[in-house]
């Protein structure tokens, strides 16, 4: 195993390359926390990339997409851009029309988090540390963030969350990687047979708002508990379908009911993706918003190029009774851990 450490600019900028025993590497940055890469074999020993990056470093300085960021304070959509705890009101940046999306404009997937290489005899990894200021943004709260990367040679790529905070305040983290299992870019992720342990979603509104209402996935494209490809979901009239803009946009409740909370097979190179978290649920995104022609590593972008997997609880707690809190007390230590774990279907 092996950690390579480059200086990228002067402004500070690292990379972190893990390679483990065989041969799977993963690339990130300390800006923003940000998967560039992520290096595994298909059935046939061929070594490509399964998700998608800047072929220009520099870029990640804007990324509209979050392309594999971490995502914070709040992960997904807050409702016009306010939240009430208690009788406090708080007012957030509005970056999505009247609604605050992804942390805002001070997002985690914008801070030069500080880093700490770390080897153990059975895996390698990164630390990063934030401390986020109340006056940094409109939260209440000063959190203090760590979010560990760990890759090991049983093909597990993990990431553990914990943040404590000096105020209640609200928090949900997440990671914004779009994985495309082709390799290299080589087609859409329409082939993309996902398997997911949830059998009801939040419903949205047509602003990708929830409703407050919850939706059996019974008898619709949104039931992937047996396995679905994506396709199904993307040519789909279903309202919903089309109000994610022809695909999935959607927070899936975590049924809890098997080992892997998600299963995502790709048949031609054989590639299986398994996720396991303790979170309550899961944001699938079928990439339906990428514009064309964004220069990545391996081509130019188009819609449907990557698939997101963004493991969380749900800002719709913060209007809605009946969904899983996203509500930080001094007293608690915040706490995720997501699994992702790189296996072929010959190994299985
Ligand atoms: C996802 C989605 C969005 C958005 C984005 C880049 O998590 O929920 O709709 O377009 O991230």
């Amino acid at each position: 195993m092996e950690v390579r450490t480059n200086t990228l600019n002067k402004k500070g900028w690292k990379q972190f390359t893990l390679v483990n025993n065989n041969g799977i590497s993963i690339k990130l940055l300390n800006y923003g926390g940000i998967i560039t890469g992520i290096y595994t074999p298909d059935k046939h020993g061929n070594i490509e990339n399964i998700v998608l990056g800047y072929h220009d470093y520099e870029e990640y300085s804007d990324n509209p997409n979050y392309f594999g960021a971490i995502i914070g304070r709040v992960a997904g959509r807050i409702q016009n851009s306010s939240f009430a705890l208690g009788e406090n009101k708080f007012t957030l940046d509005s970056n999505e029309g009247k609604h605050h999306l992804h942390g805002g404009k001070n997002g985690f997937h914008h801070v030069i988090w500080d880093d700490e290489v770390f080897e153990t005899d059975s895996s390698i990894g990164v630390k990063l540390k934030h401390k986020s200021l109340k006056s940094a943004n409109s939260y209440p709260g000063n959190l203090t963030i760590n979010v560990t990367y760990t890759h090991d040679n049983d093909n597990e790529f993990t990431i553990d969350y914990n943040a404590i905070t000096d105020e209640k305040t609200a928090i949900t983290l997440t990671n914004h990687t779009y994985f495309n299992l082709n390799g290299d870019l080589k087609d859409t992720i329409h082939n993309h047979n996902v398997m997911m342990d949830s059998s009801r979603f939040i419903e949205l509104d047509n602003e990708l708002i929830p409703t407050g209402e919850c939706l059996n996935v019974k008898n619709s494209s949104f039931d992937f508990r047996n396995g679905k490809f994506l396709a199904s979901g993307i040519n789909n009239p279903e309202i919903q379908n089309k109000f994610a803009k022809n695909g999935y946009d959607h927070f899936f409740i975590l049924d809890k009911r098997k080992k892997n909370d998600a299963i995502i097979k790709e048949y031609t190179s054989g590639r299986i993706l398994s996720i396991q978290t303790n979170q309550p649920g899961i944001v699938l995104y079928t990439g339906n918003n990428i514009e064309d022609n964004i220069n990545l590593h391996e081509g130019n972008s188009k819609k449907y190029l990557g698939v997101t997997f963004e493991a969380q609880s749900s800002p719709a707690s913060l209007h809605h009774k009946g969904f899983p809190s996203i509500i930080l007390n001094p007293d608690e230590t915040y706490k995720q851990q997501t699994k992702f774990k790189f296996e072929l279907e010959t190994s299985t």
